[in-house]
């Protein structure tokens, strides 16, 4: 599918993941940390990926065989721009649904004894006057069966446990947003008093989950909200536009760059964090305890991609 809005280079590559059709499996594990995405798969059939694709933009793809099941996992860097880069334009090179799981790290607001898997996430932007709790959801199922292998996987010997019901903050930035007092005057000396007290439940704050999740939930393969499909004229927008007010700088005459494609399905999405740090008492876990952690959470990762 073209859009025109939607950049590829000559070769049919999305711009800035790389990717073509069939480079990338409908089934993805997304990290931030290429590492961590280097090391995940040295656990496909071989040893190693079957396709990798790092890209002029700093996204890496590796595509590999995990139990007899086809998964990619894809690192990403940091923050919101990046997963939307990553959602978006992933969508554009596989058909039917989509499954990601999002294995990341995360500081947590109290102990170090808390891991891993989350219910939800909330956003909050950089300034103390627009922080928005407005809360993403995981897929449930996928959430479910995620819960389950990551249940199954922790070590018995494991300080670590699941926790399948916490709720996350995702952050559009890692100092002020998260509150960390920096020599820039950020206003934030309150934050993360003011996060426990507006948000039931929160333990951790990352910078991606939120933006996986309402991408996700959003997403719809018919374009249901803003487009119908006329099978002689094709899509067409629900709305007149010319009914839209002129004097609003955002409506634009053009058609809505929207198309239905009906091999599209939905995209399915939910979130696995590891906590490394505790922003009540600055503690961090070992090097070691990072390397035990990253593999048995991510070895449930693939494993719950197998199972969808
Ligand atoms: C900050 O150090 C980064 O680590 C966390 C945050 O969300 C942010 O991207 O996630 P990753 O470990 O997946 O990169």
């Amino acid at each position: 599918m073209t859009l025109p809005d939607f950049p590829r280079t000559a070769e049919g590559r999305v711009y800035h993941l790389g990717l073509k059709h069939g480079e990338l499996a409908p089934r993805i594990v997304t990290v931030g940390d290429p590492s961590r995405a280097l090391k995940l798969a040295e656990e496909f059939e071989g040893g190693r990926e079957s396709v990798k694709v790092e890209s002029d933009r700093g996204f890496l793809t590796l595509t590999g065989i995990y139990k007899g099941v086809r998964l990619s996992i894809v690192a990403i860097g940091m923050g919101f721009a990046n997963m939307d880069f990553f959602v978006r334009e992933c969508r554009e090179c596989v058909d039917g649904d989509m499954f990601i799981i999002r294995f990341g790290s995360c500081g947590c607001l109290s102990d170090l004894d808390q891991p891993t898997g989350m219910s939800g996430a909330h956003y909050i932007s950089h300034l103390p006057d627009f922080h928005i709790p407005i809360k993403a959801y995981a897929d449930d199922r996928l959430h479910e069966i995620l819960a389950g292998t990551l249940n199954n996987a922790v070590p018995r010997d494991s300080k670590v446990r699941v926790d399948h019901e916490a709720v996350n903050a995702s952050t559009d930035s890692f100092y002020s947003s998260q509150g960390r007092i920096t020599s820039f005057p950020d206003h934030n000396e309150n934050l993360l008093e003011f996060l426990i007290d507006r948000v039931p439940g929160i333990i951790s704050l990352e910078m991606e989950t939120f933006h996986l999740l309402h991408l996700a939930s959003a997403y719809r393969p018919t374009g249901d909200l803003t487009v119908q499909v006329n099978s002689e004229t094709g899509p067409m927008p629900t709305f007149p536009l010319t009914s839209l007010p002129t004097s609003n700088p955002t409506v634009s005459n053009r058609s809505p760059s929207v198309q239905v494609d009906n091999s599209r399905g939905r995209i399915h999405a939910c979130s696995a964090q590891m906590v490394f740090a505790s922003r009540s008492t600055n503690a961090f876990i070992t090097p070691e305890e990072v390397q035990q952690t990253q593999a048995w959470t991510g070895l449930a990762c693939l494993e719950a991609l197998t199972l969808v």
